[in-house]
C-alpha cells in the first residue's frame, strides 16, 4: 500500500473534519467517496460499524472513528499549530468537541429531520440546538475562533456541524442574533480551507483507478 485509504462522504461533517486534518497535514491519501445507503464491500469488512470516515493507514491499521483520524493526521504534520495546545486549551477542546458531538449532534438531528420527529416543533428544536450558539456566540465576541486568536482543532472539529445546523434555514440562520457565529462560519466557508476538502467526486467503484486527496496544486 503506498497511502493510506480514506472512506469518505463529501457531505458528512465527521468526515470533513478528518478530511480538514489530512489536508492541513499534507499527507496524501487514497480517497474513496461512498454512497451511505450502498457502501462499499470492503469497507464495511475492515469497519464493521459502517460509518464514515474510515482510515487505512499504510501499515493496514483501521483507523474509523474521525477525531482519531484528526489526531493521526496532525500527530505527523501540524505546519497550523491546530494542535499545539495549552492543557487549558485541550480541556476546552474536549468539552468543546464532546458537547458538540453529543447533545447538539442530537438536536441538529432532530432538527433537521423535524418532520420524522413530531413530537415537538422544528422550531423546538431549533431552539435546543440554539443554546449551543449562545455559548460560541459568547466565545467568539472575545476572540476570533473558539480558543483564541487562530483556528485550532476545536474550530475544525465543530464548524461542519454548525454549517449543517446553519443549511437547514439559512434565512432564518442569517439573520438570528449571533454576529460571530455568522462572521465565523462564512469566512470558513468562503476559505480556501474548506473549499479545497470539498471538492466534488464520483462515487468510488472497485477496479476505479485511485484518486488522490487533497489534489496537489502543479
Ligand atoms: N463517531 C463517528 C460518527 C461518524 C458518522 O456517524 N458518520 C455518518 C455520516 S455523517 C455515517 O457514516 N452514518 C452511517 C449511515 O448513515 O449509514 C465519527 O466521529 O467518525
Amino acid at each position: 500500500m503506498q497511502h493510506p485509504i480514506l472512506y469518505s462522504f463529501r457531505r458528512c461533517p465527521y468526515a470533513m473534519r478528518a478530511r480538514l486534518a489530512i489536508a492541513a497535514s499534507g499527507i496524501q491519501v487514497e480517497i474513496r467517496e461512498i454512497i451511505l445507503k450502498h457502501k462499499p464491500t470492503h469497507m464495511i469488512s475492515v469497519s464493521p460499524k459502517g460509518t464514515v470516515p474510515v482510515l487505512i493507514t499504510t501499515y493496514d491499521h483501521i483507523i474509523d472513528e474521525s477525531l482519531d483520524i484528526m489526531h493521526w493526521a496532525l500527530q505527523q504534520n501540524d505546519p497550523n499549530d491546530w494542535s499545539a495546545l495549552t492543557e487549558e486549551q485541550r480541556q476546552s477542546t474536549i468539552q468543546l468537541i464532546q458537547h458538540n458531538d453529543g447533545p447538539f449532534k442530537h438536536w441538529l438531528d432532530k432538527y433537521k429531520y423535524a418532520d420524522r420527529h413530531p413530537e415537538q416543533t422544528e422550531a423546538y428544536y431549533r431552539q435546543q440546538g440554539e443554546l449551543t450558539l449562545k455559548t460560541l456566540e459568547q466565545k467568539l465576541t472575545e476572540n476570533d475562533y473558539l480558543l483564541g486568536n487562530t483556528l485550532s482543532l476545536a474550530d475544525i472539529a465543530v464548524l461542519p456541524f454548525i454549517r449543517q445546523f446553519a443549511s437547514v434555514d439559512k434565512v432564518w440562520f442569517d439573520t438570528a442574533p449571533y454576529p460571530h457565529v455568522q462572521a465565523w462560519l462564512n469566512h470558513f466557508l468562503q476559505s480556501d480551507t474548506f473549499n479545497n476538502i470539498m471538492a466534488k467526486l464520483p462515487p468510488w467503484q472497485e477496479n476505479d483507478p485511485p484518486c488522490y486527496f487533497p489534489i496537489l496544486s502543479a
